[in-house]
């Protein structure tokens, strides 16, 4: 320990004070932000697909490590984890700068079991060439504690500061701190911050956890969504859900379909093809227009 620490805040914290702490140490954790209630019912939904999952077999995803994916179609709570105002309270001050839309990267849960060793301190940014520091951020990951997290049990190990070191210097497990937290909280650092699921000396505990990782809306996205959901799920869903699996066209032009249509409103049903296309966000306008129907 290097007497550095995580900051843990309140739902209702300024948007002042959480972009200033983030800023200064990548990450923070927002104390009881969802209810028991909701958590025991995704763990109800969950609980026969983790049941039979097996752990798994690398350094990296643990070896008493279950790993579920999937989940739209596994709970209908999925979603409350995901658009939640507390959660995209954070991705508004962590990515917002940077793209017109920040999408979904990413979602699993995290379950470590009994006897597991630590994760390797890795930056969850990897993903992308990066040089660090970087000015820009190019993901934010969220951790839901669906059970507490404790120093027995694997709570995540992140250095604070971290996302301000440059590539050369090496992170060390005495810089690490564990994100303890209630169930309830979650847990998000920016994506050039060191972290690993940390060791579970327990006898017994499993130490559940959501991940939901965000991005850039211009970035290639961890998970393939499109092949993930059904389009009778993403029309089932909040429209804010399925723009942000990517069924969303990021300004001024990214993400198209047909005659330069909105992949929203594609999946929901639109097939007229434009006559060719003209200015998919005109001066003023908050939606792109689409082309106009061939007679
Ligand atoms: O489960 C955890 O606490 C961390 C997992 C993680 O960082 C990862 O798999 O990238
Ligand atoms: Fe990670």
């Amino acid at each position: 320990m290097t007497g550095a620490k995580i900051e843990t805040v309140d739902p209702d914290v300024s948007r002042e004070e959480m972009d200033a702490i983030l800023k200064r140490d990548g990450c923070i954790i927002v104390r009881d932000a969802i209810d028991h209630t909701t958590i025991d019912a995704l763990l109800a939904d969950l609980d026969p697909f983790l049941g039979r999952k097996a752990c798994g077999n690398g350094n990296f995803v643990g070896f008493s490590t279950k790993r579920l994916h999937s989940l739209f179609g596994k709970s209908s709570r999925v979603q409350d984890f995901i658009i939640h105002d507390d959660v995209l309270k954070v991705m508004d001050l962590t990515l917002a700068p940077w793209c017109d839309s920040y999408q979904l990267n990413s979602n699993s849960i995290t379950a470590i079991g009994p006897d597991e060793t630590p994760q390797p301190l890795h930056r969850d940014d990897l993903l992308y060439p990066l040089a660090h520091p970087s000015e820009r951020n190019a993901c934010s990951s969220v951790f839901w504690a669906l059970t507490d997290f404790t120093e027995e049990n694997g709570a995540t190990r992140i250095i604070p500061g971290s996302h301000l070191w440059d590539d050369d210097r090496v992170p060390q497990d005495e810089e690490t701190v564990g994100a303890v937290m209630s169930k309830g909280s979650f847990c998000v650092f920016v994506g050039g911050t060191y972290h690993g699921g940390g060791r579970n000396t327990t006898a017994d505990e499993w130490r559940i956890a959501m991940f939901t990782g965000f991005a850039l809306g211009w970035l290639r996205q961890e998970q393939n969504w499109y092949l993930s959901v059904t389009p009778e799920e993403v029309r089932a869903m909040p429209e804010r859900m399925a723009r942000l699996l990517g069924f969303n066209l990021h300004k001024p032009f990214l993400g198209w379909v047909q005659d330069f249509q909105d992949p929203y409103d594609v999946i929901n049903g639109y097939e007229e093809l434009s006559s060719g296309g003209s200015d998919l966000y005109a001066e003023g306008q908050e939606r792109p227009i689409p082309g106009s129907k061939v007679a």
